[in-house]
C-alpha cells in the first residue's frame, strides 16, 4: 500500500487513536470521530465522471473541468486525507493559540474570529505530490505515494481572516520564529507507528505575510472534507501547509518540527542532500482539459484548452506543442494572470491529421520559473513539474 494510502487496518488504528484522544483530551471538545471501520474517509460524493477515487484521497478529472468556469467548485475539488474527515460541531469549536511566544493560551470561537476584518483570496490549492504518477509513466522511476495524475489541484476563493490580525490580537512576542498548525483529525498511523495528529510548522514570516484562517470556499462554508469549520491556508505553498480542521496554533520562539516537515514533504533520495529543507512554494505545472488518451473529432479546426499555475505568482507565458515537441507556439492566455491562481489558455489546432498525437504544454511564471523536460528524481515523488506528454487520438 502506498504511503499516502490507507489500509483497513490503519483506518481502524486511526479511529482507535482518535477515540483515545477525544476521551482523554477535553481540549478537543466539539470533535466527534466518525471513523468507524468501513466508513468512508471522504464524505462528499465522488462520482466517477468527476473523480479518481484512491480511498482516503480523490483527484479531480481534468476532463470534468468546464472551460467556462474559472473557479473549481468545492464539489469537484480533490481531497487528500491522511486518515478520515472528522465531523466537527461548529458551535462548540475552538481554535487554541498557545506556545512560549504568547502571553497565555487563547481559545477562540468562530464568532470570535468573525470579529476580525473579513478577507477573500483566490489561490491555487494543490497537493505536493500532484503529477506523481508521471515519475513512473514518463520517467520510468519508482516513487512512493498516491499515484496522482494532474488532478490534485484546484483554484478556489477562500473567505476568512488574516492570521496576522489574529496573532497580533493574541499578543505574539516579537521574537516568535515558528508556528505549528495541528489538525483535529485522528492521529496518522503508518507502518505501525502512531505519528500523532497531522501538523506542520511554518515560519512566522509566512504567518504575517499572507496566511489565512479560512471558513469559506467560493462563498459557502467549507465542506467537511475541506476542513470545516476552519482551516489554515498558506497561499502558494504545498497543500500540506494548509492544515484542515485547525485545532491549534503553537507560536514559538524556537524552531518547531513535525514528521510532516522532517520526514515527509521534503526532498529525499536521488541527488538531494540529507538535510534538504522542508518544501514550501509549489512549482509550475500545466494540464490540458482533456481525458488521458482523449479521442478528438476530426474537424477543420479544434479549440483545445488547459490551465497553468505556479506557487510563486502569475503565469507569464504558456508554450504548447501539438506534435510531440517538434514545433511550439504560444497559447492564448484567457485570463489576466493574477496572484498565485491559475491561468486558463487555449490553442487552435488547424486540420489535425488522423492518428495518434502527443500534446505538450510548458508554462513560465512572472519570475521566470518554467517547466523542465525532466523532473529530478526524489523518492517520495514530490513536485513533478516536467512537461507532461499527453496522448490523444484524432479519429
Ligand atoms: N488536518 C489535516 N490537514 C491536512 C491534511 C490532512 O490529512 N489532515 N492533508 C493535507 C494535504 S497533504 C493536502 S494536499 C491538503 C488537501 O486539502 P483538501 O483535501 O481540502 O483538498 O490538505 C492538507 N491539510
Ligand atoms: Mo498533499
Amino acid at each position: 500500500m502506498s504511503r499516502d494510502g490507507i489500509t483497513r487496518r490503519t483506518l481502524l488504528a486511526a479511529s482507535a487513536a482518535g477515540a483515545t484522544l477525544a476521551s482523554t483530551a477535553g481540549t478537543l471538545a466539539g470533535t466527534t470521530w466518525r471513523a468507524v471501520a468501513g466508513a468512508p474517509a471522504i464524505l462528499k460524493p465522488l462520482p466517477p465522471e468527476w473523480f479518481v477515487d484512491f480511498g482516503t484521497n480523490a483527484e479531480m478529472r481534468w476532463e470534468s473541468v468546464d472551460p467556462r468556469r474559472y473557479l473549481t467548485a468545492p464539489s469537484h475539488l480533490f481531497v487528500r486525507n491522511h486518515t478520515v474527515t472528522p465531523t466537527i460541531d461548529a458551535s462548540s469549536y475552538r481554535l487554541r493559540i498557545l506556545g512560549d511566544a504568547v502571553a497565555g493560551e487563547r481559545s477562540l470561537s468562530l464568532r470570535d474570529l468573525h470579529r476580525f476584518r473579513p478577507v477573500e483570496v483566490t489561490t491555487v490549492h494543490e497537493c505536493t505530490g500532484n503529477g506523481r504518477s508521471f515519475f513512473g509513466s514518463q520517467q520510468g522511476e519508482t516513487v512512493s505515494g498516491t499515484a496522482w495524475t494532474l488532478g490534485a489541484v484546484g483554484t478556489v476563493t477562500w473567505q476568512g481572516v488574516r492570521l496576522a490580525d489574529v496573532l497580533r490580537a493574541a499578543g505574539v512576542r516579537r521574537d516568535a520564529v515558528s508556528v505549528q498548525a495541528t489538525g483535529l483529525d485522528p492521529s496518522f498511523v503508518s507502518g505501525g507507528v502512531d505519528h500523532g495528529p497531522v501538523r506542520r510548522p511554518f515560519p512566522i514570516v509566512k504567518a504575517y505575510d499572507d496566511a489565512l484562517l479560512a471558513w469559506g470556499m467560493n462563498g459557502r462554508p467549507l465542506l467537511p472534507d475541506h476542513g470545516y469549520p476552519l482551516r489554515l491556508v498558506l497561499p502558494g505553498w504545498v497543500g500540506i501547509a494548509s492544515i484542515k480542521w485547525l485545532g491549534s496554533l503553537e507560536v514559538s520562539t524556537t524552531e518547531l518540527t513535525s514528521p510532516w516537515n522532517t520526514r515527509w514533504y521534503r526532498m529525499s533520495g536521488g541527488a538531494y542532500p540529507a538535510d534538504a529543507p522542508p518544501l514550501t512554494l509549489n512549482p509550475v505545472r500545466s494540464a490540458w482539459e482533456l481525458p488521458w488518451d482523449a479521442t478528438l473529432p476530426r474537424r477543420r479546426r479544434l479549440e483545445l484548452t488547459g490551465r497553468s499555475w505556479s506557487g510563486a505568482g502569475p503565469i507569464a507565458r504558456v508554450d504548447v506543442s501539438l506534435d510531440g515537441g517538434r514545433t511550439w507556439s504560444h497559447a492564448r492566455l484567457r485570463d489576466r494572470p493574477r496572484g498565485a491562481a491559475w491561468t486558463r489558455w487555449s490553442v487552435a489546432w488547424d486540420r489535425p491529421t488522423p492518428g495518434a498525437h502527443t500534446l505538450l504544454a510548458r508554462a513560465t511564471d512572472v519570475h521566470g520559473r518554467t517547466q523542465p523536460d525532466v523532473t529530478p528524481y526524489n523518492s517520495q515523488g514530490y513536485f513533478f513539474d516536467a512537461v507532461v506528454r499527453h496522448p490523444v487520438t484524432v479519429a
